[in-house]
C-alpha cells in the first residue's frame, strides 16, 4: 500500500532541475537569489543522491531476499575520490544535468569541482579497494565495503619554499554522501581481563571482562554501479563515547573534565587517517582502530548471518572475507573468539569456519612494511585475543611439527610470535594460518612472496593456497570520467559505450592505427588534455609550460623505492647536457616537461628530502635562459584522486621505476596507458604483464632485473661499489651548491655514494639516461608515436578491475553476481 507513494526520480532536464531547485530552497533553505556554485553543486548532489537511495534501498532488499553469499571487503582504506561525477555517470544522467546547469547559468565542471575529495587512503592499497568497489556493484555482486569513517582523511600538502607542510583534511562539511545509521551501533571493548571457571555442568567458561567500552556507530556510503540497478553499501563506522560508559555519574559528581576527555579519547578512536604507505610504526592507536572496525564489522556480519537462522557450519557458504593487506587480520581472532566465548562452538568447529571464510591480500614484500605488534601491546589493549592468538599458534606448530618432525629451524621462522625483545606478533603469518587462500597482486609479486617472505608456508600449506590476481583499474572512473573525449572517440569507432563494461572490445581500435582522420583526432585530445594540465600547473605553481612539450610525469607516493630521486638526478643529468650544448645542438632537442606528484609519509625524513630537490632544481631549471622551453621542472602540490584525474590523461610518458621486484603492482602505470600515454618502466610488478599485452615496442623498459638484485646489493657492501661516473657530475653539481644548500641533500646523495645504494640508482642510471634519450628520438616522430599510443590502448582490456573481480568471485570467494531484473 506504501508503494504508490514511492517517487519515481527525475529523468529529463526539466525534472532534474526541478529536483536540485528544490533541494536548494528546502534541504538547504537557500534562496536562488544568491545561488552559488557552491549552492549548485549541494542542490545537484542532492538531486543525484536521491536517484541512488531508491535503487539503493531495492539493491538491498533484493539481496536480503536472495539469500546468497555476500561478499566483505575489509579495508583501512577507501581513496574514493568525489562522487558526484560517478554518480552522474553511472545512472546515465550526466548529459541531462549539462544541460540543466547550462540553463541555470553553470558549467558542469565548475559546479563538480565544489566537492571535496573522500581522501581516505594514502596511495595504491586504497585507491584500488575503491575501484573494486565500483566493480563488484557495476558486476552485481552482493558486496559491503567496511572500513572507518576518519574525521581527517590524507593530509593536504603544501610546498613551502620548497618543503612539504602538512595541512589536516577536515572534509566532512556538505559531505551529502553519507548516512548516519544511529540506530546501527555495536559496543567495543577494550582492556580489561580475561575470566575463566566451570559452570555448574562443568563447562569451561571463558569471559573477557572490564575495560572500557567505544560504541561504533555506522554511516553508509551508496556505490553505484554503472549501466545497472545495483547500489552497494559501503559502511563505515564512527567511534563515539558509548552512552553506558560516557559517565553522567561522573559529571554530577564534578568530574566534569575527566568525563570530558574520555569521551574525546573514544572519539579519538576514527579521528585520523595514518599518513604512512608502506610503513609500520606500531602505535597503540593504530591498533585501536583495527580492533575497533574488526569488531565492529564482524558484529555486523554475525548479526546479519544470525538472522537468516542457519546453522553454523553454513557461515561459509553466506560470508566470503577479503583481508586488504594485514591491517584487518584481528578479524580473524575476533571471529575465533565470537564462535568459542560467545557462540560456544568447539576450537576445530569454530577453526574451520573462519578459515573457509578469509582471505588475504597481500600488497608489499618491503620487510619495514610487514605488520607487528608487541606482545605486552595486545596483552594489554586485548586480553582474551593474545590468548587465542597464542593457541592458534599451538595448533599451528603442532601440524608443522607432524609434518616436518626433521627441521628443527622451521618451528622458529614459521612461528606467529617472533622471540624478540619484547616477543612480536607477526599479522601475516596469522592471516595466513587464518585463510583459505593468500594472494598477491601481480604475477611477479605473486611468485616473489612465494619465494622469499612466505617460502615455509608453501611447503606447509603446498602451493594451491597461494595464487596471484593481478590488480586492475575501474575504466569507468579512469577512462569515461577522467578523459570523455577520448572515451567518446572510442564509443565513436567502436559503435557503443560497451567497452566500459567489457574493455577488451578495446582491441577493436588496432583496426584503426592507420586512420589519418582517427590519428589526428587521437592527437588533438592529448593536446587538449595537456591543455587543461598546463593551466592547472599556472594556477597551483604559476609555472608557465608548453603544452607542445613531451610530458614526462611521476606521480605516486614518495618513497625511496619508487626511485623518484633516479628520475630527478637524470632531470639534472639533462639540464647539464643542455647547458653543454651549442645553439645548434639545442634546436634538435625536444622539449620536456617533467612533473612529480607526491605525499611523502610526515615522518619519512628522505622522501621529503627528494621533495625538496625537485622543487630546487625546478627553481634553477626553470629561470635559466640557456634553457628556456627545452626543459621545465614542475612539482604539483597535493597529488590526490581529483588531480590525478586531470594528470593522467595530459602524460605523453609516465615513470613507473621502481627497483625490481619491489613495487607489488603499481595501478596508476595502467591508468596512464588506457589514456594514451607510454611508459619508461623497470620489469617490476604489473609493468610486466603490461609489456605482454601491449608488446615489448610499445614500452620503454630498463635497467636490472629483479632476480640480480641480491648479488647487487651484496656486491655493493662487499665488492668495490663504483658509482656510474654521469651521476658522480650529477652529486658534484648538487655538492657545488648549484640547487641551494648542499648540506640539505648530503644524506640523500650519501644514501647512495656512501651507505650502499639500497635501491640501486647507481646501477640503473646509465641504462635511465640512455632509454629517456630513446624517448627523446621516438617522440619527434608523432606518426610513429601515436600508433603506439592506440595499440597500446587497444590491448588494455585486461587490467579492467572488472576482470580482477570476477577472478576473485572465481577462485577465492566461490560467489556469482545476483541477476538484477531491470525494471521498465
Ligand atoms: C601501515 C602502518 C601504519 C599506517 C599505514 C600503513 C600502511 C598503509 C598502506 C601500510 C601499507 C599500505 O599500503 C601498501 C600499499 O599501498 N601497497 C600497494 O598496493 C597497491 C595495490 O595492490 C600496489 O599496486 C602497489 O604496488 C603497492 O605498493
Amino acid at each position: 500500500a506504501w508503494k504508490k507513494f514511492s517517487p519515481t526520480g527525475f529523468n529529463s532536464k526539466e525534472t532534474f532541475q526541478k529536483e536540485a531547485v528544490r533541494h536548494i530552497e528546502t534541504t538547504l533553505a537557500r534562496s536562488l537569489y544568491n545561488c552559488d556554485e557552491g549552492a549548485a553543486y549541494s542542490g545537484v548532489a542532492l538531486a543525484f543522491r536521491d536517484r541512488l537511495i531508491m535503487d539503493w534501498n531495492k539493491t538491498q532488499q533484493r539481496q536480503t531476499f536472495a539469500d546468497q553469499k555476500r561478499i566483505y571487503y575489509l579495508s583501512l582504506e577507501f581513496l574514493m575520490g568525489r562522487a558526484l561525477d560517478n554518480a552522474m555517470l553511472n545512472v546515465g544522467l550526466k548529459t541531462v544535468a549539462k544541460d540543466g546547469l547550462a540553463e541555470l547559468g553553470f558549467r558542469i565542471e565548475d559546479v563538480i569541482q565544489q566537492e571535496h575529495d573522500a581522501a581516505l587512503g594514502n596511495g595504491g592499497l586504497g585507491r584500488l579497494a575503491a575501484c573494486f568497489l565500483d566493480s563488484m556493484a557495476s558486476l552485481n555482486y552482493a558486496a559491503w565495503g567496511y572500513g572507518l569513517r576518519y574525521r581527517y582523511g590524507i593530509f593536504k600538502q603544501e610546498i613551502e619554499n620548497g618543503y612539504q607542510v602538512e595541512i589536516p583534511d577536515y572534509w566532512l562539511d556538505s559531505n551529502y554522501w553519507e548516512f548516519p545509521r544511529y540506530d546501527v551501533t555495536v559496543d567495543i571493548q577494550f582492556y580489561g581481563w580475561v575470566n575463566k571457571y566451570t559452570d555448574e555442568n562443568g563447562k569451561q567458561i571463558v569471559s573477557w571482562q572490564d575495560g572500557e567500552i567505544v560504541t561504533a556507530v555506522a554511516y553508509d556510503v551508496p556505490i553505484p554501479g554503472y549501466g545497472t540497478a545495483t547500489v552497494n553499501n559501503l559502511r563505515l563506522w564512527n567511534s563515539k563515547a558509548s552512552s553506558g560508559e560516557f559517565d553522567f555519574a561522573k559529571f554530577n559528581s564534578g568530574e566534569y573534565e575527566s568525563a570530558v576527555a574520555d569521551e574525546q579519547r573514544a572519539e579519538s578512536i576514527s579521528a585520523v587517517l595514518y599518513p604512512n604507505d608502506n610503513m609500520e610504526r606500531g602505535k597503540e592507536l593504530r591498533l585501536k582502530q583495527q580492533y575497533f572496525w574488526c569488531a565492529a564489522s564482524l558484529h555486523d556480519i554475525v548479526r546479519r548471518f544470525k538472522k537468516s537462522k542457519r546453522p553454523w557450519k553454513d557461515f561459509p557458504d553466506q560470508v566470503a572475507i577479503q583481508l586488504n593487506d594485514t591491517h584487518p587480520t584481528l578479524a580473524i581472532v575476533e571471529l575465533q573468539r565470537i564462535l568459542i566465548d560467545i557462540e560456544g562452538l568447539g576450537w576445530d568447529d569454530a577453526w574451520d569456519i573462519v578459515t573457509k571464510t578469509f582471505g588475504y591480500t597481500n600488497h608489499t614484500v618491503l620487510p619495514e612494511a610487514l605488520e607487528k605488534w608487541s606482545v605486552p601491546l595486545i596483552q594489554h589493549l586485548l586480553p582474551r585475543h593474545l590468548e587465542i592468538i597464542y593457541e592458534i599458534n599451538l595448533h599451528f606448530l603442532q601440524q608443522v611439527e607432524r609434518r616436518f618432525p626433521k627441521d628443527r629451524d622451521m618451528l622458529g621462522r614459521v612461528s606467529v610470535v617472533e622471540e624478540s625483545q619484547p616477543k612480536m606478533i607477526r599479522m601475516a603469518y596469522l592471516a595466513i594460518i587464518g585463510s583459505h587462500k593468500v594472494n598477491g597482486v601481480a604475477e611477479l609479486h605473486s611468485d616473489l612472496i612465494k619465494t622469499t617472505i612466505f617460502k615455509d608456508f608453501v611447503k606447509i600449506y603446498g602451493p594451491d593456497k597461494f595464487t596471484n590476481v593481478t590488480n586492475g583499474i575501474t575504466p569507468r572512473r579512469w577512462l569515461h570520467q577522467a578523459n570523455p573525449r577520448l572515451s567518446e572517440l572510442i564509443a565513436s569507432k567502436l559503435g557503443s559505450y560497451e567497452f566500459l563494461k567489457d574493455l577488451t572490445l578495446l582491441n577493436k581500435l588496432e583496426g584503426f592505427v592507420d586512420d589519418k582522420e582517427f590519428k589526428k583526432e587521437w592527437q588533438e585530445i592529448k593536446y587538449a588534455n595537456k591543455v587543461r594540465l598546463a593551466q592547472h600547473i599556472m594556477a597551483a605553481t604559476g609555472i608557465s609550460v608548453n603544452p607542445k612539450a613531451l610530458f614526462d610525469v611521476q606521480v605516486k607516493r614518495m618513497h625511496e623505492y619508487k626511485r623518484q630521486q633516479l628520475n630527478i638526478f637524470g632531470v639534472i643529468h639533462r639540464y647539464l647536457a643542455i647547458k653543454a650544448m651549442s645553439a645548434d645542438e639545442r634546436k634538435k632537442l625536444a622539449p620536456r616537461v617533467s612533473i612529480f606528484g607526491g605525499k611523502a609519509a610526515p615522518g619519512y625524513w628522505m622522501a621529503k628530502t627528494i621533495i625538496h630537490l625537485i622543487n630546487k632544481v625546478g627553481d634553477v631549471v626553470n629561470n635559466d635562459k640557456d634553457v628556456g622551453d627545452l626543459l621545465k621542472v614542475v612539482f604539483i602540490p597535493d597529488y590526490n584522486v581529483s588531480k590525478a584525474e586531470i594528470i593522467i590523461p595530459a602524460s605523453d610518458i609516465s615513470e613507473h621505476i621502481s627497483t625490481a621486484g619491489t613495487e607489488a603492482s603499481g595501478t596508476s602505470n595502467m591508468k596512464f596507458v588506457l589514456n594514451g600515454g607510454l611508459v619508461i618502466g623497470t620489469l617490476d610488478g604489473a609493468n610486466i604483464e603490461i609489456t605482454r599485452e601491449i608488446g615489448e615496442q610499445n614500452v620503454f623498459l630498463f635497467g636490472n632485473l629483479s632476480e640480480d638484485v641480491e648479488d647487487l646489493r651484496h656486491n655493493h657492501f662487499y665488492g668495490n661499489h663504483q658509482i656510474d661516473p654521469e651521476l658522480v657530475k650529477v652529486f658534484d653539481t648538487i655538492k657545488s651548491g648549484t640547487f641551494g644548500d648542499a648540506g640539505a641533500f648530503s644524506s640523500l646523495v650519501g644514501a647512495i655514494a656512501d651507505h650502499g645504494d639500497y635501491y640501486l640508482v647507481s646501477d640503473d642510471f646509465n641504462s635511465y639516461c640512455k632509454t629517456q634519450d630513446l624517448i627523446d628520438e621516438t617522440y619527434k616522430n608523432q606518426e610513429e608515436w601515436i600508433s603506439k599510443s592506440i595499440t597500446s590502448v587497444a590491448r588494455m582490456g585486461f587490467f579492467t578491475s572488472d576482470r580482477c573481480i570476477n577472478e576473485y568471485a572465481d577462485s577465492i570467494w566461490n560467489i556469482e553476481p545476483l541477476q538484477v531484473k531491470e525494471e521498465a
